[in-house]
Parts: C-alpha cells; sequence; structure tokens
C-alpha cells in the first residue's frame, strides 16, 4: 500500500472501480454460483474482492483519523446525516441550520451522485455549501474520508463551528465509511416503512441518534410508529430517537437540544 493514504484509498478505489466493472460490485454481487463459472475461479474472485474492500476500508479509516485530527485542531463540530434517497435529510438540514446559524458559524458538504440539486437548496441557508458529485470519482454511492477532506480545500475551517456533511442517498453503503466526523444522525421517514432498522442493521447501529421524519403525513399512512421505535431500539437499545416533521418543523426542540448538547460537550 502506498504510503500516502490519500493515495492508497484512491488506488484501492480504482481498483474497487475496475472490479466493479468488470465483475460486479464487490461485497454485493459476490455469490460464488451467480455466474456459473469454475467454483475455484469463483473462490479466487471472492477472495480478491474481500481483499480489495478490505484495503479501501482501511485507506479510509487511516484518511478519517487525518479528518478528525484536523477538525479538532480547528475546533470544528463535524455532523455526518445519512439516510435513503428522499428520507428528508436536505429539508431537514435547511430547518436544522435555520435554528442553529443564530449562535453557530455553519458549513455544508453535500453529496450527490450528480446534479446540484441539494447544494442550491441548501444555499438559502447562507452557509457555505460545498456540492460533491461522486460521478467524478467512479459514482460511489457513498462519501469516503478521502474524497470530504479534498472538499474541505473549498471551506475555511477556521470561520466554522459546525460542519454538517450530507451523505449520499443511501442506507447501507455510507455506514461503513468513517470520514472523522463527531456525530452520525440517521433520517428515516415514515414513508420507508417500520421495516427497515431490521435490514439495514448496521446503519442504525452506527448512528448517534435517529430522526423519524415527516411525522406530519403519518394521519395518511398506514405504518406502525411504535413498531418502527421498537424496530429501531432492537438493533441500537441506547439512541436517541427523534420524531420530527421538516416541513411544519414539528418535534425540532428536543432535536436541536441533543445537537446543540454534543456539539457544547467537544466545543465547550
Ligand atoms: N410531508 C413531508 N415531506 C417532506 C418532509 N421532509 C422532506 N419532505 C419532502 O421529501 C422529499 C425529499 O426530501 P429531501 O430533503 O430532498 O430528501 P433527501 O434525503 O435530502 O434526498 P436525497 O438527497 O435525494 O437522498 C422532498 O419533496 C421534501 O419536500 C416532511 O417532514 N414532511
Ligand atoms: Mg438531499
Amino acid at each position: 500500500m502506498p504510503n500516502n493514504p490519500t493515495a492508497a484509498a484512491a488506488a484501492a478505489s480504482d481498483l474497487r472501480i475496475r472490479l466493479h466493472h468488470k465483475e460486479g460490485r464487490p461485497g454485493h454481487h459476490s455469490h460464488p454460483h451467480s455466474r456459473g463459472g469454475a467454483p475455484e475461479k469463483t473462490h479466487q474472485r471472492a477472495t480478491r474482492e474481500i481483499k480489495v474492500v478490505r484495503r479501501v476500508l482501511d485507506a479510509n479509516d487511516i484518511m478519517a483519523d487525518q479528518n478528525r485530527k484536523l477538525f479538532s485542531e480547528k475546533k470544528v463540530f463535524v455532523l455526518n446525516m445519512m439516510s435513503s434517497p428522499g428520507s428528508g435529510k436536505t429539508t431537514t438540514l435547511i430547518k436544522t441550520l435555520g435554528k442553529l446559524m443564530t449562535g453557530l458559524r455553519c458549513a455544508v458538504i453535500v453529496g450527490d451522485i450528480c446534479s446540484t440539486y441539494d447544494a442550491d437548496q441548501l444555499s438559502v441557508t447562507g452557509a457555505p455549501v460545498v456540492q460533491i458529485n461522486t460521478d467524478e470519482f467512479g459514482g460511489d454511492c457513498h462519501l469516503a474520508a478521502h474524497v470530504v477532506a479534498r472538499a474541505l480545500s473549498d471551506i475555511d475551517l477556521d470561520e466554522i463551528d459546525l460542519l454538517v456533511v450530507e451523505n449520499v442517498g443511501n442506507l447501507v453503503c455510507p455506514a461503513e465509511f468513517d470520514m472523522g466526523e463527531d456525530a452520525r444522525v440517521v433520517v428515516l421517514s415514515v414513508a420507508e416503512g417500520e421495516d427497515k432498522p431490521i435490514k439495514y442493521p448496521l446503519m442504525f447501529r452506527q448512528c448517534d441518534a435517529a430522526l423519524l421524519n415527516k411525522v406530519d403525513l403519518l394521519p395518511y399512512l398506514d405504518y406502525d410508529k411504535d413498531l418502527a421505535v421498537s424496530n429501531i431500539r432492537q438493533i441500537h437499545p441506547e439512541m436517541p430517537i427523534f420524531s420530527v416533521s421538516a416541513k411544519t418543523g414539528e418535534g425540532f426542540d428536543p432535536w436541536l437540544e441533543w445537537l446543540k448538547g454534543r456539539i457544547k460537550v467537544k466545543l465547550g
């Protein structure tokens, strides 16, 4: 592995992208019998893919530690917001920043595969926004630590207290990639069904809090909120869960208090 972790992450990422094109996505479609090939060859291929994925994650961890050190030196609290596409990350963030920016200097990094749609929406908050399009990095379905590090060159960390990273909409891969953040939050909308914590446990295990969003829609849905909460608790018993509506602003105060409390612990 190269000594430079950015180069290591990029090299591993390149290799992964090449495997992705040639053999399907590592760790996702590597069932040994899925292509009908010779068992030894598919076994070798699966072993190689696991090694490559391990290498990507190791390189990512090194880069995440460098980011974490920088965030500590600069006294910046970093929040990673994750969810499936459309759960309400951007809308929740706009509301959250609207309330927090009276006392805190904030900036946003937002990841999408393509488009500046979210950055355009978030710019109404007045916070500096950097849009990352991962199609420049092979169309990854998550933000990796080296990608965030590169975006930091467009943000003056001396001028902010809070950096929010809105991850690419995906309930699986973003949970695997540390970026040096201080807190992780998953947004789950009531329109997605109660079963998601059970089906995508890593995301709920890795996060420090859950926002159960779009509660204004509950009267129109056949949705068992108690069951959703109990499913989250099954995966992460102690996790704070905040029922909110980013549309109406309902339930935001406890969420904002929790976030301010976490920021205070780090920044004083
Ligand atoms: N009714 C209702 N709609 C909401 C709420 N929050 C978000 N929406 C709507 O849900 C849609 C998706 O919201 P976004 O904030 O773009 O979701 P996102 O998670 O940022 O989506 P991606 O970035 O594409 O993953 C938009 O049409 C929002 O207006 C809410 O609390 N209630
Ligand atoms: Mg968004």
